[in-house]
């Protein structure tokens, strides 16, 4: 530290030296004194969790829900959403590469998120308080599926893998946090809307921390994915700047793509009323191709490589394009054997470094795939893959023809092959 005043040093040594437990004040941003944070002080926080099953997308779809249940709690008290880690999913393969735990601002830009609602990640939220869950309520469905508007506490329908100890506290695997306990533990049937899930929470709880396992069990809003509040949060779920940069930078060096020619340019979501449909797209088509274990369940609706080569190839020509950016969760081979379908044509994959994986992460690599693929001029995803569906939101965010996002391949053996539903963007 060169050349630093006393009270400069002083500054700067409160920022390396970590914080005790027990701190109040505002959630610093290492040395900057700005708040990191936007949370009162008479806050309620929620946490969530999804089934442990469950993917990345997948997961990405459940925030938007819990989002806005928190966006519909804080019509009535101020209420912060309490991210929850992302553990490791059995899709994130790469090893040496530590993937447990991992803080959303790994993939996406916190500060954004909080822009939509006041949000905390869960290991910052026990750094200043205790990391005691006063109520936790384990939802699950209803049996009957025609009790819509239906919220009760219940007998558990399964097991939960909650455990009461002998001091009667709640023990859990709470995403493999050791101190965590909660006091109070129910199972919630629940079958309705966002809003009744808030009155429930507004009204029947009075918890400071609580948490809502299997948070899939949250339906959309009441216009689900055609409502402006959808869209607002999917808005808000800005990638984490360094996968941005590295997305764009291989658009640059490979594909000849920036925000400027091809009329992409991001405005600040928090602020855009609406925006014209012109966004052109680099000079390349992507193309999303979701293999792995998808072959297995969803293989009809899967094309073979080369009737996937065969269209892109095809689709090259009526387009006057010559450059291809594949984004897949293929092995090598199925790759090699793409290109050399497309032999005569510019076939790219991002293929990060060891190095790269080490800092991206596999959840941030996918991230930087998926941005690649939502700047092509033309997109063709996966039969009911939700890695293609998130590309076609971010391509409906950018502005683009609908005619160029909702696309998919046909499996090989499919008569009558249905195109995906437009699900268009609402401002
Ligand atoms: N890097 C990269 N990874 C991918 C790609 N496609 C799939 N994956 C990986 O495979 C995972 C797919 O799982 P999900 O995120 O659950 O998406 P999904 O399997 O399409 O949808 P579900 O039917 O809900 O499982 C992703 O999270 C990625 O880890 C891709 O194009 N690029
Ligand atoms: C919430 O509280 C109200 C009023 O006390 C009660 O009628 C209702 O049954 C409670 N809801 C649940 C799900 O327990």
């Amino acid at each position: 530290m060169p050349s630093c005043s006393l009270l400069l040093c002083l500054l700067y040594l409160s920022c390396i030296i970590p914080r005790n437990h027990g701190d109040t004040g505002p959630e610093e941003e290492h040395c900057t004194g700005r708040t990191k944070y936007d949370i009162k002080e008479n806050a309620r926080f929620l946490l969530y969790d999804v089934n442990p099953g469950e993917g990345f997308n997948l997961r990405r779809d459940v925030y938007m829900r819990v989002a806005n249940l928190v966006h519909h709690l804080n019509e009535r008290e101020p209420w912060v959403l309490v991210l929850p880690p992302w553990v490791r999913m059995w899709h994130w393969k790469s090893r040496d590469v530590d993937q447990d735990r991992l803080k959303w601002s790994e993939f996406f830009d916190v500060g954004s998120l909080g822009k939509h609602v006041p949000v905390i990640e869960l290991g910052d939220y026990i750094k200043k308080r205790a990391p005691i869950i006063d109520e936790v309520y384990h939802l699950q469905g209803v049996v009957d599926v025609t009790d819509w508007d239906t919220i009760m506490i219940d007998r558990c329908q399964r097991d939960t893998r909650f455990q009461q100890d002998a001091q009667g506290k709640w023990r859990h695997w709470y995403f493999g946090i050791e101190e965590i306990y909660a006091e109070k533990f129910n199972c919630l049937s629940f079958f309705g809307q966002l809003s009744l899930m808030a009155t429930f929470l507004a009204e029947n709880t009075t918890g400071k921390l609580i948490f809502l396992p299997r948070a899939e069990n949250l339906l959309h809003g009441e216009y689900g994915e055609h409502s402006s509040l959808f869209w607002k949060a999917r808005r808000s779920m800005m990638y984490a700047k360094p996968l941005r940069d590295a997305g764009d930078r291989f658009r640059r060096e490979h594909l000849g793509s920036d925000d400027v020619t091809d009329n992409t340019v991001l405005r600040d979501w928090t602020t855009v009323k609406s925006q014209p449909r012109q966004a052109v797209g680099g000079a390349y088509i992507a193309v999303h191709l979701r293999r792995g274990d998808h072959l297995h369940v969803r293989g009809r609706e899967l094309p073979s490589i080369k009737e996937a080569a065969k269209h892109v190839k095809k689709l090259l020509k009526k387009l006057a394009l010559d450059k291809v950016f594949v984004a897949t969760d293929g092995t090598e081979e199925e790759y090699q054997e793409f290109r050399n379908y497309l032999k005569k044509h510019q076939v790219h994959q991002f293929q990060p470094t060891r190095q790269e994986v080490g800092i991206y992460k596999d959840g941030g690599v996918a991230i930087i795939d998926q941005w690649i693929a939502c700047h092509a001029r033309y997109f063709i995803g996966s039969s009911g893959s939700t890695v293609s569906f998130r590309i076609r939101e971010d391509r409906e965010i950018l502005g683009f023809e609908q005619s160029t996002t909702f696309n998919r391949f046909c499996g090989d053996e499919e008569s009558d092959c249905e195109q995906p539903a437009h699900w268009t963007i609402v401002y």
